[in-house]
C-alpha cells in the first residue's frame, strides 16, 4: 500500500492511495482513533454504527505532509504514518506504539465469503498485556492469544476460550507506563500476544474494516477514565444490588423461594435479593410465570420485600415458537427475528424449543421487547437477569450449514435485518442488555435498572452488570475467577462478580466459606448453584460452616459505605473498585505481576485465602507502613513479602499508610445510604483523605459528600471532617506510638486508639 493522497476534513484526516483508506481523527482528548477500509470509489468512509462508542466529540489536530510520510499532531501526541502505511504514535516524545494496520483482504481459505482485517504491531520484549475483559488465563496476558466470539461454554477450564463476552480493550504496559488499544469490531476475532511471534502482537477481524483507537495514558486511572468516556461509564445500581445476593439454579416454586428467605433470617445471615431461575416460567416461555408453582407472584414480591429482599427474575432471549403465545405471536407478525440467509425466522433449540431469537440489534425491536417486561415489574420483580444471550442456541430446526455455526451459536450467515451474524454476534448480549436497561428505566422512572448480564461487548458497563457464568466449585476456580475479575476491572467493567460457591459441583464447607469472604469484596455478591449439586445455601453445611459464612456476610454489609461510594466513583469516571496492585502501583513490576490480591478502592488490601486447609499467606505490600484491619494486631508492615496468619474466620485486609475506611453497623438488608452510625479505620502515618458519597440509595445521582482528612504531622496527627455529618461516629486509629493525648474521649489499646468525638465534630487533634 501506499498512501499518497491527505485530505483534510473538519475533524478527520483522509489518507488513501492504492486500495486502501485511512481515517485519523481524537474523538476524544488522548484518543486517536486509525479507521482502516479498502478504497471504495471515491469516497473512503461511509458512517458507521458502533454498539459500543457514545461518547465521541471530535477536536480538531494539524495535520502535515512531510517527506515520505504525514504527520498528525495534537498536545503532546504526535501519529505518524508513512507512505507506506506504517504507524508510529509518540506521547511527549516517547513511542507508544509502531505498527500498521491493513484492511479488507480476502481470508485465504475461506476464498468465498469472509473478509480479513489485520492489526500488526510491534511488541517489545518489556511490553505487558492486560485486560480484554472475561478471559481466562493469568493476568499478563504476553504470550497468549484469544478469540472474542461470546460463546456459552459449560464447564469452563484454565484454558478455555473463547467465554461469554468479548471486550476487545486491551491495556498495554511497558516500564510503568500504561496505554489503551481498543478494537471497536464486534465481528469475530483473534489478538495474539506475541505467541506465534515473540515480537508481534496481531489481531485479525473477520471483516473488511479496522477500527482502533489508541488511548493514551500514561497511568492505568487515565486510560480507563478516557476508555469509558468513550463506551461509557457503569451505571450506578442502587444500594440494595451491593448487598447478598441468592440464587439456584433449582428454585422452582413460590414455597422454595420463601423457605430460603425464612432460611437467611432464621440464620441471622443478612441478605437483599433472591434470583428466580428458569424454573419459575410457564414451560419456559419468558415474561409468564408457572400458574401452578408461582400462582401469585405479587403476593410472593410482597411477602419478600416484608423481610427486606427482593426478587430478580431470569430472562433469556429465546422465545418459544408456540402461535397463542403473546411475545411469540407479536414478535413474528411484526418481522422482529432472526432470519435465516434465506429469510425465514431463524428456528433453533434453547430451553424453549422450538425457539426464535429477537433482533435485538435494532432500536424497534429493543423497544418492544422492553414492554415485554410490564407484567414482571406489575408483579413486583426488581430486576431482570439476562442469560444465555451470547446467543446460546444447541441446536436447529431451520436447515443450517453446520459449518457456518462457530460454537454453540447462530450461523454465520443468520439475519439481522441487513446485518450477518458474524457482524453483530458479539453484540447480541450488549444490545438485549441494552433493551432490559432502558425499559427498566422507562416503566419505572425514579429507581435504578438492576440488569445482569452473561454476555457482554464494550459498553456492556452502560446498562448491566456481568457475572463470569457457569464457574465450578473448584479451589482453582476461586482463584481463576479472582484473576478475570481483575482483567474485567481493568476492561472497564466495575459492577462485577463470579457465583460464590462455584456453579457446577459440589461445593465443601470450606471452599464456601473462603469464597463467601473473598465474595464479599465482589461488587456483584451472588451465592449461585447448578441444578443436580448438592445445596448451596450455607445453613446446609452446619452451624459452624453457618457462623463463618455469617461473619463473611457482616463484612460485607460493613462495607457497604466504601463500596456504594467506589461504585459511584465507577459512575463518575469509569474507575473499577476491585483494582489488581497494578492500578495503585504501576511503577512497581512485582505489584503489576500479581493477581493473588488486590484493593478494594484506593488504599484497602484484600489478600484472599485461595487454598484448602491453608491458614496463611504471603502477602505483598508495594510500600511500607501498612497495617492489619481483619483483625487488630498492633503492628506496621514492612515493604516486600510477608507471611500471614489467616484463620478460617477471616480473609486478611489491610490499610495503606493515609488510608480511611468507613464502615457501616452490621444489618440484615440494606436501607438508604445515609450512614447513621460509621466507623472509621484510619492508618494516619501519612496524610489521606476519603470523600464518602450517600444519597437515598437509589434514584437520582442528588448525594452529597462526607469527607475526613487526615494531616500527618511529626508530633500530631490533625483529623478534620467535612459535609453530611452521622450521629454515631467512632474513629479507630491504627499503628500509632502509644500515649497520645486526645482533645475527645478516647480508649486507648495496644493496638489501636478508639476516639468518640460528638457528633458535631470538625476537627481533632491527637499529639504524641
Ligand atoms: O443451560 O438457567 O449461566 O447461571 O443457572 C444453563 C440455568 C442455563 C446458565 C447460567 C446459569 C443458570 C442456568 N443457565
Amino acid at each position: 500500500m501506499t498512501f499518497d493522497t491527505l485530505q483534510v476534513h473538519p475533524h478527520a484526516a483522509l489518507l488513501t492511495g492504492g486500495q486502501a483508506a485511512l481515517e485519523i481523527s481524537q474523538p476524544l482528548g488522548g484518543i486517536w482513533r486509525l479507521r482502516s477500509r479498502p478504497l471504495s470509489g471515491m469516497n473512503g468512509f461511509p458512517p458507521k454504527h458502533s454498539f459500543a462508542v457514545v461518547g465521541a466529540q471530535p477536536l480538531p489536530f494539524t495535520s502535515e505532509r512531510l517527506p515520505g510520510s504525514f504527520q498528525f499532531s495534537a498536545g503532546a501526541t504526535r501519529l505518524q504514518i508513512t507512505e507506506q502505511g506504517s504507524w508510529q504514535l509518540w506521547q511527549e516524545d516517547r513511542p507508544v506504539l509502531s505498527g500498521s494496520g491493513s484492511s479488507g483482504e480476502w481470508l485465504p481459505g475461506s476464498a468465498t465469503r469472509v473478509y480479513r482485517s489485520r492489526l500488526n504491531l510491534d511488541a517489545p520484549a518489556a511490553e505487558r498485556y492486560f485486560g480484554l475483559g472475561e478471559k481466562t488465563g493469568p493476568l499478563n496476558r504476553r504470550g497468549l492469544r484469544y478469540t472474542f466470539w461470546n460463546t456459552d461454554t459449560l464447564p469452563h477450564l484454565p484454558d478455555t476460550d473463547p467465554m461469554y463476552q468479548s471486550i476487545p480493550f486491551l491495556l498495554v504496559w511497558s516500564q510503568g507506563r500504561v496505554h489503551g488499544l481498543f478494537l471497536d469490531e464486534p465481528a469475530r476475532s483473534q489478538i495474539d500476544l506475541a505467541c506465534s511471534d515473540p515480537e508481534r502482537l496481531t489481531w485479525e477481524v473477520e471483516g473488511p474494516e479496522l477500527d482502533l483507537y489508541a488511548i493514551l495514558g500514561p497511568t492505568p486511572q487515565e486510560v480507563l477514565e478516557r476508555y469509558t468516556a468513550l463506551t461509557g461509564r457503569p451505571a450506578m445500581p442502587a444500594l440494595w444490588v451491593l448487598g447478598a445476593h441468592q440464587s439456584r439454579w433449582g428454585y422452582s416454586s413460590a414455597e422454595e423461594i420463601r423457605s430460603v428467605i425464612e432460611g437467611y433470617r432464621r440464620h441471622a445471615l443478612p441478605l437483599d435479593a433472591v434470583h428466580l431461575d428458569i424454573d419459575y416460567m410457564n414451560a419456559y416461555k419468558v415474561f409468564t410465570f408457572d400458574p401452578q408453582r408461582f400462582p401469585d407472584p405479587l403476593a410472593l414480591a410482597e411477602q419478600a420485600a416484608e423481610q427486606g429482599v427482593r426478587l430478580i427474575t431470569i430472562i433469556d432471549p429465546g422465545v418459544k415458537a408456540e402461535p397463542g403465545y403473546t411475545t411469540y405471536d407479536q414478535a413474528l407478525s411484526a418481522e422482529y427475528l432472526v432470519r435465516t440467509d434465506r429469510g425465514e425466522p431463524l428456528l433453533g433449540e434453547v430451553w424453549p424449543d422450538p425457539a426464535v431469537f429477537p433482533d435485538f440489534t435494532r432500536p424497534e425491536v429493543r423497544s418492544w421487547w422492553g414492554e415485554q417486561h410490564r407484567p414482571l415489574l406489575e408483579a413486583g420483580i426488581a430486576g431482570i437477569w439476562n442469560d444465555m444471550n451470547e446467543p446460546s442456541c444447541a441446536s436447529f430446526h431451520s436447515a443450517v450449514d453446520l459449518s457456518e455455526v462457530v460454537g454453540r451459536t447462530l450461523p454465520d450467515s443468520a439475519r439481522h435485518g441487513t446485518r450477518r451474524h458474524l457482524e453483530v454476534h458479539n453484540v447480541y448480549g450488549l444490545t438485549m442488555s441494552q433493551a432490559t436497561f432502558e425499559a427498566l428505566e422507562r416503566l419505572r422512572p425514579g429507581q435504578r435498572p438492576f440488569v445482569l448480564s452473561r454476555a457482554g461487548f464494550a459498553g456492556i458497563q452502560r446498562y448491566s452488570a456481568v457475572w463470569g457464568g457457569d464457574n465450578s466449585s473448584y479451589w482453582e476456580h476461586l482463584e481463576a475467577n479472582l484473576t478475570m475479575l481483575l482483567s474485567m476491572s481493568l476492561s472497564g467493567l466495575s459492577l462485577i462478580g463470579c457465583d460464590v460457591g462455584g456453579f457446577g459441583g459440589h461445593s465443601s464447607a470450606e471452599l464456601l466459606v473462603r469464597w463467601t469472604q473473598l465474595g464479599a469484596f465482589y461488587p456483584l455478591m451472588r451465592n449461585h448453584s447448578a441444578r443436580g449439586t448438592r445445596p448451596q445455601e450455607p445453613w446446609t453445611f452446619g452451624q459452624a460452616t453457618t457462623d463463618l459464612v455469617r461473619g463473611a456476610l457482616e463484612l460485607r454489609y460493613r462495607l457497604l459505605p466504601l463500596l456504594y461510594t467506589l461504585m459511584w466513583r465507577a459512575n463518575q469516571t469509569g474507575t473499577p473498585p476491585m483494582r489488581p496492585l497494578l492500578w495503585h502501583y504501576p511503577e512497581d513490576p512485582i505489584a503489576a505481576s500479581l493477581s493473588d490480591s488486590f484493593t478494594l478502592g484506593p488504599s484497602l488490601l484484600v489478600a484472599p485465602v485461595l487454598r484448602p486447609e491453608h491458614r496463611h499467606r504471603a502477602v505483598y505490600f508495594p510500600s511500607s507502613g501498612w497495617v492489619r484491619v481483619d483483625q487488630l494486631d498492633g503492628q506496621v508492615y514492612p515493604a516486600g513479602f510477608r507471611v500471614v496468619e489467616a484463620e478460617l474466620s477471616t480473609i486478611p485486609l489491610f490499610l495503606a499508610p493515609g488510608g480511611i475506611l468507613p464502615l457501616a453497623e452490621v444489618a440484615q438488608h440494606t436501607g438508604t445510604a445515609h450512614w447513621d452510625k460509621l466507623t472509621w479505620m484510619l492508618n494516619p502515618a501519612t496524610d489521606g483523605r476519603f470523600d464518602l458519597y450517600e444519597d437515598a440509595g437509589d434514584g437520582p445521582l442528588e448525594g452529597e459528600l462526607a469527607s475526613l482528612r487526615i494531616e500527618r504531622h511529626p508530633d500530631r496527627i490533625r483529623l478534620q471532617r467535612s459535609g453530611v455529618a452521622h450521629p454515631g461516629e467512632q474513629l479507630v486509629l491504627l499503628g500509632l506510638p502509644h500515649g497520645a493525648s486526645v482533645s475527645a474521649s478516647s480508649n486507648e489499646t495496644e493496638e489501636a486508639l478508639y476516639i468518640e468525638p460528638d457528633s458535631d465534630w470538625s476537627e481533632l487533634e491527637i499529639r504524641f
